[in-house]
C-alpha cells in the first residue's frame, strides 16, 4: 500500500503529515493514513485541533494517477473529506508546498487554510481528462467567483502562493506553516463555529439563473480546449454549484459528471501522455544515479531565429548564455529580435518588467570564440549544412575546456559525422529544438554512437530545467519526429493527386484534431527547400512531390512569398484557398495518369494515419525509439497531434493493432506503396492480441536506416 500519514501531538493539536515521496498523492495508504489521524484526534479529548500538512517539496499533489481505472481500495476521498469537513475541531490546512487538485480539494475541505510563500495552488485535472471530482468545483467558485474557478480549472494553471492569498484561496501566508497553524488553533480553540466553504454563498449568489458567464467559459474553452470533452463537464458542474441551492445536490451532479470524465477515452489518453512524458525523460540503458554535469554557463552559436529562442530557453531557466555569431549585423539583428520578444511578454502581462531586466541581462553576445572558452554547454544552431557544422565543431573542440558538451541543433544531419571532427565524441549530442525554441515544448536528444552516458544524463536533465518535454531518438535519419511526416505528407500529396483539394485535406485532419493541416504546414515550412534540394543533387522529383514542385516552378513557395498551396494577405498567416492552382492540379494528375475523384472525410484521416502510423512501428523496430510513448509525446508537442487522442502510437494502440495491420493491407493491395507495407514487428503484435510498447530488445530490432540511403528532400 502506497504512502502513509504520521501522527503527532504539538501543544494539544494533532499533526497530520502526509507522506508519499516524491509528491504526496493520495494514495491508498495517504487515504486511510488520513481517516484513521482524524478519528485518533477526534476521539481523544486533550486534542484541541488539527494540522493537515505534507512532508518534503508538497502538500499534496493531487488523487494517486496511477489507481484511476483501477479497483478503488481502503477509505475513499469522500470518506475522508467527510470526516474533516464534519470535524467539530478546527481543521487547518498548513499547506508547505503544491497542493493541485485532489491536494488543494482536502485544504478546501479544512476550515482553515496557511500556506508557504513558495506554494502553489491549483484544480489542473482537466490536463487528464478529468475536472476535480472531490468537491473543487463546487467549492472553488464559493471562494473566487464562477469565472475565475471555471478559468482556474479550465486551464488547469498553478497559482503562487500571493496571487491564492488575493482571490481568497488561501487565508494567510507563512514561512512555518505548521508553527503558524498551531498558534492559529490555540487562537481559535474557543470558537464555537469555523467557517465551512459549503456554507459560503456571497461569491456565487448574484450568477444564479444568468448564463452569460458560462456561455463566455463554453467559447473560451473552445478556443484553448479544442476537441477536449472534460472543460465542458467542468463548467456543468459549476453551473450546478450556482444554481443549485443545496451543497449536496451540486456535489452529487459533480461525482456523476467526474465519473464520466473517467470513463472517456480521453481521459485515458491525457493520463498516458502524463505517465509517457515522465518516462521518456529516463533512458533505459542509462541508470538513474549517472553522475550529470552541472551547467552554469552555456553558449549558443548562431544568433537566427534558433539561436535566439534557445538563448531565450536558457535565459528564461536562469542560465547565463553567451550567443556568438560571424557576424555582426546578424548579431544585432539577433539580439533585437530577442528584445522584441520579451517586450511583447511584458506588454501582454506575461513577464513582469523586472524580471525582463533579470533574464535579458543573462543574454551576452560576440563574435569571437575566444569568449566562450569557459561555458559547460554548446548548442550550435547554425543552418543545416554539414560542411559548415563540422566545421564549427572543430574550433568548438579547441576553444572550449574539454568537459564542455558540444550540442548541435540539427533537424536531421548525422550526429555520428558532426563528432568525429572532435576529440570529444562523447561529449556530442543532438539537440533538436522545434521553432519557435522558446514557445515550442519539444526537445528530441539524438544519440550519437559514442554519446555518454553523462553526457546524455546532463541533457535530459537540463531539459527538465529548460521545461523541455525530452525525448531521445538514436541517430538515425529524421530522428523521430521529421521521419514519420514522411508516410503522412506522402499521403497528403498522394490526395491531392487523386482529387482531394488541399482545403478539404487540411479540413478533415483539423477536424480530426490536428493543429494544423499538412498543406498549411507544408506553406509555413516552405515548399522551396525540398525543390531546391532536388535541384541542387539533379534528383528526380518523386510521384508525391510533383504538385509541390509545379508549384515552386510557377514562383509559389508558401508564405514566405505570400502564395503557395493557399494565397496569404501580407501580414496575416490565415490561409486563402488558391483556385487559381487547381488547373496544375488537374494537369499534373493527367501527367502521371491518375484519375481525379472525390474523396471522403474519412479515407482522408484514415490514409494519413496509417502512414503516420506505420513509420511510428518501424521507428520502434528498430529502436530509434525507445517506446512507443516516446513518439507520442514527439507528435503532440512538436506536430501539433491532439492530446486527448494521446499520440499516434496511442490512438493505433486504441484502434487495435489487428486491425491497422487489415487496413494498412487493404490500402497496400490497391497502391503497392511501401508507406503501407506492414512491417513483421507490427504483424508479430498484432496476431499475437498486443501492443505497441516498448522497442524490441537489440537483438531482435530491424537494421536501422542509414544517412547515405536517404534523398535529400525526401523526409
Ligand atoms: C485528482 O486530484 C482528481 C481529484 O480531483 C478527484 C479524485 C476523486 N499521482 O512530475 P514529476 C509522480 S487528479 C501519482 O517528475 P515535478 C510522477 O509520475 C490529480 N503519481 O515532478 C513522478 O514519478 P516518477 C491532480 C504522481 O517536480 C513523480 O511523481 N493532480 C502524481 O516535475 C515526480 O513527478 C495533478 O494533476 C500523482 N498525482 O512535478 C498533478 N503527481 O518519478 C500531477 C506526480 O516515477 N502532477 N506523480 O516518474 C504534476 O503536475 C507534477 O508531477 C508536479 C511535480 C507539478 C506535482
Amino acid at each position: 500500500m502506497k504512502g502513509t500519514v504520521h501522527y503527532e501531538l504539538k501543544d494539544n493539536v494533532a499533526v497530520l503529515t502526509v507522506d508519499n515521496p516524491p509528491v504526496n498523492p493520495l494514495s491508498e495508504g495517504v487515504r486511510n493514513g488520513l481517516y484513521e489521524g482524524m478519528e485518533k484526534a477526534l476521539t481523544d479529548d486533550s486534542v484541541i485541533g488539527v494540522v493537515i500538512t505534507g512532508n518534503g517539496r508538497a502538500f499534496i499533489a493531487g488523487a494517486d494517477i496511477s489507481e484511476f481505472g483501477g479497483k478503488p481500495e481502503g477509505h475513499s476521498l469522500n470518506d475522508v473529506f467527510n470526516k474533516i469537513e464534519t470535524s467539530v475541531k478546527p481543521v487547518v490546512a498548513a499547506m508547505n508546498g503544491l497542493a493541485l487538485g485532489g491536494g488543494l480539494e482536502t485544504a478546501l475541505v479544512c476550515n482553515y487554510r496557511i500556506a508557504s510563500p513558495s506554494a502553489f495552488v491549483g484544480l489542473p485535472e482537466v490536463n487528464l481528462g478529468l475536472l476535480p471530482g472531490a468537491g473543487g468545483t463546487q467549492r472553488l467558485p464559493r471562494l473566487v467567483g464562477p469565472a475565475e474557478a471555471m478559468k482556474m480549472m479550465i486551464i488547469g494553471s498553478h497559482i503562487p502562493a500571493n496571487k491564492a492569498l488575493k482571490l481568497g484561496v488561501v487565508d494567510d501566508l507563512s514561512d512555518d506553516v505548521v508553527k503558524s497553524s498551531i498558534e492559529f488553533i490555540q487562537s481559535v480553540k474557543n470558537d464555537q463555529n469555523h467557517p465551512q466553504i459549503r456554507n459560503i454563498d456571497k461569491n456565487i449568489i448574484e450568477f444564479r439563473g444568468n448564463d452569460d458567464v458560462f456561455n463566455e467559459m463554453k467559447q473560451f474553452a473552445a478556443k484553448i480546449r479544442k476537441g477536449q470533452f472534460a472543460p465542458g463537464q467542468i463548467i456543468k458542474c459549476v453551473e450546478s454549484a450556482v444554481n443549485e441551492t443545496d451543497f449536496d445536490n451540486g456535489l452529487k451532479k459533480e461525482g456523476e459528471l467526474f465519473l464520466e470524465c473517467l470513463m472517456h477515452p480521453q481521459r485515458e489518453a491525457m493520463i498516458h501522455i502524463f505517465f509517457g512524458e515522465r518516462a521518456a525523460a529516463k533512458i533505459d540503458d542509462v541508470p538513474r544515479e549517472t553522475h550529470k554535469q552541472e551547467i552554469k554557463k552555456a553558449a549558443v552559436i548562431g544568433s537566427g531565429t534558433m539561436g535566439g529562442g534557445i538563448a531565450m530557453c536558457f535565459a528564461n531557466a536562469g542560465i547565463p548564455v553567451h550567443i556568438l555569431d560571424q557576424d555582426e549585423d546578424n548579431l544585432k539583428r539577433g539580439i533585437g529580435v530577442i528584445n522584441k520578444n520579451y517586450e511583447m511578454m511584458v506588454e501582454r502581462g506575461r513577464l513582469k518588467p523586472e524580471a525582463k531586466e533579470f533574464v535579458t541581462g543573462l543574454i551576452t553576445s560576440s563574435l569571437n570564440y575566444d569568449d566562450i572558452h569557459d561555458v559547460d554547454i554548446v548548442v550550435e544552431a547554425v543552418y543545416e549544412n554539414i560542411d559548415l557544422k563540422k566545421k564549427i565543431f572543430e574550433q568548438l573542440d579547441e576553444v572550449t575546456k574539454p568537459e564542455t558538451i558540444l550540442a548541435t541543433n540539427t533537424s536531421g544531419l548525422d550526429v555520428d559525422g558532426i563528432a568525429s571532427v572532435t576529440k570529444r565524441p562523447e561529449k556530442v549530442v543532438g539537440t533538436h529544438f522545434f521553432s519557435p525554441a522558446n514557445i515550442m515544448r519539444l526537445l528530441e536528444v539524438v544519440r550519437g554512437n559514442e554519446s555518454s552516458n553523462e553526457t546524455l544524463a546532463t541533457i535530459m536533465d537540463l531539459g527538465k530545467k529548460l521545461k523541455k518535454a525530452s525525448v531521445v531518438s538514436l541517430n538515425a535519419p529524421g530522428f523521430i519526429g521529421n521521419r514519420m511526416l514522411f508516410g503522412y505528407s506522402n499521403q497528403a500529396n498522394m490526395l491531392l493527386l487523386e482529387g482531394a483539394l488541399p482545403h478539404e485535406i487540411d479540413g478533415a485532419l483539423e477536424a480530426f484534431g490536428m493543429n494544423m493541416g499538412p498543406f498549411r504546414m507544408f506553406d509555413l515550412v516552405g515548399l522551396d527547400l525540398g525543390w531546391r534540394a532536388r535541384k541542387l543533387g539533379k534528383l528526380e522529383t518523386p510521384l508525391q512531390a510533383k504538385i509541390s514542385d509545379a508549384l515552386c516552378d510557377q514562383d509559389r513557395f508558401g508564405q514566405k512569398n505570400g502564395k503557395g498551396f493557399y494565397n496569404y494577405v501580407e501580414g496575416s498567416r490565415a490561409p486563402h484557398p488558391a483556385p487559381e492552382n487547381e488547373e496544375l492540379y488537374i494537369k499534373v494528375s493527367e501527367e502521371n495518369n491518375i484519375e481525379r475523384r472525390q474523396i471522403s472525410e474519412d479515407e482522408i484521416v484514415e490514409r494519413c494515419m496509417l502512414g503516420l502510423v506505420n513509420e511510428g512501428t518501424r521507428i520502434l523496430s528498430e529502436g530509434v525509439a525507445q517506446r512507443a510513448a516516446d513518439i507520442d509525446i514527439v507528435y503532440i508537442n512538436g506536430y501539433g497531434f491532439p492530446i486527448w487522442r494521446g499520440g499516434p502510437m496511442h490512438y493505433a494502440n486504441s484502434m487495435g493493432l489487428d486491425k491497422i495491420v487489415d487496413r494498412l493491407d487493404y490500402y497496400f493491395e490497391k497502391t503497392q506503396s511501401d508507406v503501407f507495407r506492414a512491417s513483421e514487428f507490427l504483424r508479430n503484435l498484432a496476431n499475437n492480441g498486443q501492443k505497441l510498447g516498448n522497442a524490441p530488445e537489440l537483438g531482435d530490432r530491424e537494421p536501422k536506416k542509414s544517412f547515405n540511403v536517404v534523398n535529400a528532400g525526401d523526409l
